[in-house]
């Protein structure tokens, strides 16, 4: 078997998407997710001039060889947009592999280690009252866990709660925003949120929370131990991963169980957090982390220190990349917990997929591949709009992380 050609499909329906399509001399194809939030042009550009010349030939069995040729063979290891492209590739051999041994991905990986994938849902309101009321109610329609963001008390926009009526979406039309923000007021605040939250939804409900990177270490250890009481499910991105050592100073002062990860791109972004135990959760889904055959990797050494999986999973994770994940979730014995964005309604204009979201967690039908599929005629209908993340301030104007 070998491959015959293949495409980068780039739509925007409601948001940007970026899809690799691998064709085969016998008919079968694969599809990978190639989408990497405000950086799409580059990842497809590194897909089309620098990779998929040389993927074209080769025979799609030999997943494990073609990952290295381009790992290895870049030179320039690593990286967001090197990764995200080889991600989408050995994603898409995945998936031409399951439908070749007529196997959903899950079953050439270790098959069902469970009965269902528990997700945690995006809980937000414009104050701690509103989130608690929010939270209530998505315990109420069957989700066990929530991930809480609310707006804060004198900042005016706050990572993960819309402005509008409209679903969060975290990149925006145009150019990048400018927002502001202060440590203080967020420390002082994240406490009160989470004592309103449990006071309304008891003690049985998970409960997340994303700082996303904002945190100096000695200020996470503070908010962790804070938070304590409250026994979250996890407090994500505490501060930025630059610095893996940091989380030392965390783990000294708190038994807050700590995700992170989400902007990484390899397991060795991880080697310091896995191997001191500084960390209990892997964000690093396959779509960003070297596809299925990496996050594997990843997982295996993650177990190793009893340190579970939660992938990321917001909205500019496709479907395609959704499904990887879930694949992985499902078949994982240290799967942890699986993000759950819904993408809007009119993604399904251009994707259609074999996952279902029912009662607080994922299932998977059984479909051989990863099991979703591209209307290609529709993507075309959706050109590519730019949209960025926005940038973060310090009150003073100092550029802080967003
Ligand atoms: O593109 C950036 C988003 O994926 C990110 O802001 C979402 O932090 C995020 C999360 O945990 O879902
Ligand atoms: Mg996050």
């Amino acid at each position: 078997m070998k491959i015959t050609n293949a495409k980068v499909i780039v739509s925007c329906p409601g948001r940007n998407f970026v899809t690799l399509k691998v064709m085969t001399d016998e008919g079968v194809f694969g599809l990978g997710d190639a989408t990497l939030n405000g950086r799409e042009k580059a990842v497809s550009i590194c897909l089309e001039e620098h990779i998929l010349p040389s993927l074209i030939g080769r025979d799609p069995a030999n997943i494990e060889d073609i990952w290295h040729f381009f790992y290895k063979g870049a030179y320039w290891k690593r990286g967001g947009v090197n990764m995200a492209a080889i991600s989408a590739v050995d994603t898409a051999l995945w998936d031409i592999k399951g439908k070749v041994l007529g196997a959903p991905v899950y079953n050439l990986i270790g098959g069902r280690s469970r009965e269902r994938i528990m997700v945690y849902a995006h809980v937000t309101g414009r104050d701690a009252e509103e989130t608690a009321e929010q939270a209530k109610g998505a315990a109420a329609a069957g989700f066990r866990a929530v991930r809480i963001q609310s707006g804060i008390p004198g900042i005016d926009h706050t990572y993960g709660v819309p402005g509008g009526r409209a679903p969060y979406e975290p990149a925006e039309p145009g150019l990048p925003k400018e927002y502001f923000w202060d440590t203080s007021r967020y420390l002082n605040f994240i406490p009160k949120l989470f004592s309103r939250v449990r006071q309304a939804c008891g003690d049985e409900l998970h409960l997340l929370h994303d700082v996303h990177h904002r945190l100096t270490p000695i200020e996470a250890a503070r908010l962790g131990r804070e938070l304590e009481p409250f026994h979250p499910f996890w407090l994500e991105d505490p501060v930025s991963g630059e610095l893996q050592e940091g989380l030392r100073l965390l783990r000294a002062h708190s038994t807050v169980p700590v995700a992170i990860g989400e902007v990484f791109n390899t397991m060795y972004d991880y080697t310091t957090l896995i191997s001191e135990q500084l960390i209990d959760f892997i964000r690093l889904p396959p779509a960003h982390g070297g596809g299925i055959t990496h996050a594997l990797k990843t997982a295996a050494f993650a177990s190793a220190y009893h340190i579970q999986t939660g992938y990321h999973g917001a909205t500019d994770i496709s479907p395609v990349g959704l499904a990887a994940a879930l694949h992985c979730d499902l078949a994982l014995n240290n799967f942890g917990i699986q993000e759950y964005m819904p993408h809007q309604e009119i993604v399904r204009e251009v994707f259609s997929w074999n996952y279902e979201y029912r009662d607080g967690d994922m299932h998977l039908a059984e479909r051989p591949g990863l099991g979703v599929e591209i209307d290609e005629a529709k993507a075309k209908k959706y050109l590519y709009r730019c949209a960025s993340l926005p940038v973060n301030r310090k009150m003073d104007g100092t550029l802080h992380y967003w």
